[in-house]
């Protein structure tokens, strides 16, 4: 037996901060999310598979617009009208219900309720396979549901279906129906399908737990392939994994040193080759600068401006695009002994969890997908040597 573990299709993904790029661009970077569902039900039929998952968040909102209600129909029919069954749950963003769907369940189509329910399928070989999950009707789930996941049942190949997260030691963050990876391998199923973090990952190896990550990169921080996995299961309830790629492009950070002394008339050829020698695909890009301290601030000043960034373009290979630029220095600010000692300790002070969240209160209030985005490490990492930079410009620096 054979299925698709599906999550996160993320259909009408807005890809924000874009907009400066040619409106075809835009385009096919927005249609990517429909090409990438389309690739995987394009693979399900060729493959013959005796089901598919999709495990949340097949719209990126709970008010998907037609275009992706009328994609989304039509992908299903053809898994359906192909005799494939297809098991649906809803995700925290597209908390839906199945009277919002264009389609109806059917005897191929089965969308899961908010209660935690089992279907059970016989494939066409045999196989007896029973299939828990449940959907989600608002955007948070702060209980552990896996209580209310029944116990595996012998000579049955038992797959959990769950969107969610591991529970964390902040409870403010265990609100997308949260588990242990204990209670989930406690279980004793066969499969858990996760879904709801974008990086795939196995969590356990047996039983296999398994987020299949989304089906293609939304922003740079969605780096390396995308897709789902197809699952193949021996008589004996062995399972392997294959990792299925369909995404249209993805995300790359390019890191760029600069050697030789950069001028106007050697900035696009400096940039263009340091690209191409590290892209193997078609790539949306930030470029990094790692030593900017060599680059004159007008030559910053350029490299920060979308017009200067879209002419480089044309040259890419696999029609890739600089979609963003970032800066960074080695060189060091030259203060006192007892000016560093104030700068030391205003820097410990300022990047704090609770200084950030304090400066960021409205956003939060008024944005509050905004909130785990401006809590990662990965933000304040940034916005720390952004804020490092800035000041370098102002201070004199040394090399
Ligand atoms: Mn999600």
């Amino acid at each position: 037996m054979k299925f698709l573990h599906v999550a996160d299709a993320h259909l009408d993904s807005p890809f924000l901060g874009l907009s400066f790029l040619p409106d075809n661009e835009k385009e096919k970077i927005k249609r990517s999310t429909q090409v990438a569902f389309t690739k995987m039900v394009d693979y399900a039929l060729a493959n013959q598979v005796d089901f598919v998952l999709l495990v949340g968040d097949t719209f990126d909102s709970p008010n998907p617009t037609p275009s992706s209600q009328t994609f989304l129909m039509k992908q299903l029919d053809r898994l359906t009208s192909n005799q494939i069954p297809t098991y649906l749950s809803f995700g925290n963003h597209d908390y839906m219900t199945k009277q919002d769907l264009l389609v109806k369940e059917n005897e191929y189509l089965h969308i899961f309720d908010q209660e935690v329910s089992t279907l059970n399928l016989t494939t066409k070989a045999g196989m007896q396979v029973a299939i828990t999950g449940f959907s989600y009707e608002q955007n948070h789930i702060l209980d552990d549901l896996t209580s209310q996941y029944p116990n595996a049942v012998a000579g049955v190949y038992n797959i959990g279906t769950l969107h969610g997260s591991l529970k964390t030691t902040n409870d403010t963050q265990n609100v997308y129906a949260p588990f242990t990876l204990a209670e989930l391998v406690n279980k004793n199923y066969q499969y858990f399908a996760l879904g709801h973090i974008h990086k795939r990952e196995v969590l356990s190896e047996n039983p296999l737990v398994v987020y299949s990550g989304n089906l293609q990169g939304r922003n740079i921080n969605e780096a390396t392939p995308k897709g789902f996995y197809e699952v193949n299961v021996s008589e004996d309830f062995q399972s392997t994994l294959n990792f299925v790629s369909t995404s249209e492009f993805v995300w790359q950070i390019v890191p760029l040193t600069f050697v030789n002394e950069v001028t106007k008339s050697n900035l696009v050829a400096e940039i263009v080759d340091q690209i191409n020698a590290q892209i193997e695909q078609t790539t949306l890009i930030e470029v990094a600068v790692q030593n900017s301290e060599v680059l004159s601030p007008e030559i910053v000043e350029l490299m920060r401006d979308h017009d200067f960034l879209t002419g480089l373009n044309k040259e890419l290979n696999y029609h890739s695009l600089v979609v963003r630029s970032s800066f960074k220095s080695q060189a060091k600010i030259v203060l006192s002994k007892t000016d560093q000692q104030f700068f030391d300790e205003a820097t410990d002070s300022v990047f704090t969890n609770d200084a950030l969240a304090e400066l960021t209160k409205n956003i939060q209030k008024k944005y509050p997908f905004a909130v785990d985005y401006l809590n990662s490490p990965d933000y304040i990492e940034k916005l720390k040597t952004q804020t490092e930079l800035n000041l370098k410009q102002r201070f004199e620096v040394e090399d």
